[in-house]
This record gives C-alpha cells, structure tokens and sequence, in this order.
C-alpha cells in the first residue's frame, strides 16, 4: 500500500504483566493467528494495521513490548510518540489488574499526552475473576477513556476495540498526524510527543509489518 493511502497513523503500544496477552493480541493483529505456545523474544515488534473509519483509511502502528516488560526496562524508547497506551489485562487473574497501576504510573510520565484504554483479555475463559463492575471503577479512576473484552484466541471483541480506539484518536487527532509509517519513531513531528524526552536508549528494538 503507498503511503499517501495509509491516511494518518497513530502510535499505540501495548502495555501490562507478563502472560495477559500482550504478544497474542499483536499477532492477531498482525497475521490473524493465535499460538497456544507463543514464545517471547527480546526487543520491540512492532507492526502497522490499516483501519477504516467512515470510508477513510488511517494507520495503526502497533508496538509489542516482546517480553521486555519482565525486567520492567520499558522506557521512553517504546513510548516515544505514542498517541495511546494500551493497558491488558488478564480477565482470569485479578493481579493483573491490580498490576497495571504501576504501568499507568509509567505511561503516565512517559507519554503523558497519550489517551489511555484498558482492555481485558482472555474473555474466551470461563472464570472471569475480574467482573465488569471492577474493570470500570479502574477505567474511571485512571481517566481511561474507554474498555473493551477481547479473546486473542478466538479473536473476539479485537476488531471491534482497535476500530474504536483509532476512530477516538482520528477525532481528536482531526488527522493532524504523520501520514508516513516511517515517521512513527522519530516524535519530533509528533503532536503528542512534545512533553517527552528523546534521550537516547539502549532497548533494543525489532520491527515488523503486517
Ligand atoms: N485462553 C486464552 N489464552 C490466551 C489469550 N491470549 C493469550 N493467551 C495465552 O496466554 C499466554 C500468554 O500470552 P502472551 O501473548 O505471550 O502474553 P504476553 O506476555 O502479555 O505477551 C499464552 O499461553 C497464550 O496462548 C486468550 O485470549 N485466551
Ligand atoms: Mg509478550
């Protein structure tokens, strides 16, 4: 696809605990695939994802922590840029809920103009540990914007929350975003990259597309 048709693109990454979905969310995604036995590699994959909303197209670039986040050395270099934070957690394990404060506290200063969404994962499951009632009273407590269940397994629910997540960043964006996927890690003509510091990092990083 060329790149003047990508329309606008906006950096989303993924962010929560080991184990909540993370990388098969990614891949679904990507490839349209689950893999029982995903194995984590290290470094940032990423990928970009075309949605269309109200007949226009605009880009998604999808970041995946790839295992980094076990040694909580995610830092600026994943966020750098992003438009939204991602939050997953596990529908069948409260902790993982409980968890994702800390990475909101993270988010929150390195990409501090990014819009929050929280998303539960593994709704494929029968024990649902977490009720709905409680996922709210998170969202509205951390200024999430909006939640969505998914399953990454069957694939429930992921069409519908990244539909929705790129038309809310489309409509206050108004599509002022660089409309070149290769622009997406440089910040500096990002609109919401101005409170973040670009020091350089160590992570290293992988890169992937759809
Ligand atoms: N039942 C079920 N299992 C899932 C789902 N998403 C991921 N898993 C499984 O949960 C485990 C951890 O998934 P992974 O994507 O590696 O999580 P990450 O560490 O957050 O990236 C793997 O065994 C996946 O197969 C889901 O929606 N439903
Ligand atoms: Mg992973």
């Amino acid at each position: 696809m060329a790149a003047s048709s990508r329309g606008p693109m906006y950096k989303i990454v993924l962010l929560g605990e080991l184990g909540v979905g993370k990388t098969s969310i990614f891949r679904r995604l990507k490839d349209d695939e689950f893999d029982e036995t995903v194995t984590t590699t290290t470094g940032i994959d990423s990928c970009t994802r075309p949605v269309t909303i109200n007949g226009q197209t605009v880009t998604l670039s999808v970041w995946d922590t790839a295992g980094v986040e076990r040694f909580r050395t995610l830092t600026r270099n994943y966020y750098r840029g992003a438009h939204a934070t991602v939050f997953v957690y596990s529908v069948d394990e409260p902790s993982s809920l409980h968890y994702l404060t800390s990475w909101v506290r993270d988010a929150e200063s390195f990409a501090s103009t990014a819009v929050k969404f929280l998303v539960g994962n593994k709704v494929d499951l029968d024990n649902h540990d977490i009720d709905s009632a409680t996922a709210e009273s998170f969202a509205s407590n951390h200024d999430f914007v909006e939640m969505f269940t998914t399953s990454a397994k069957t694939g429930e629910g992921l069409e519908h929350a990244f539909t929705q997540i790129a038309t809310k960043l489309h409509n206050s964006m108004g599509g002022k975003t660089s409309a070149s996927p290769s622009s997406n890690h440089a910040g500096a003509d990002n609109p919401v990259s101005g409170n973040i510091d670009l020091a350089t990092d160590d992570l290293p990083e992988k890169k992937g597309c759809c």
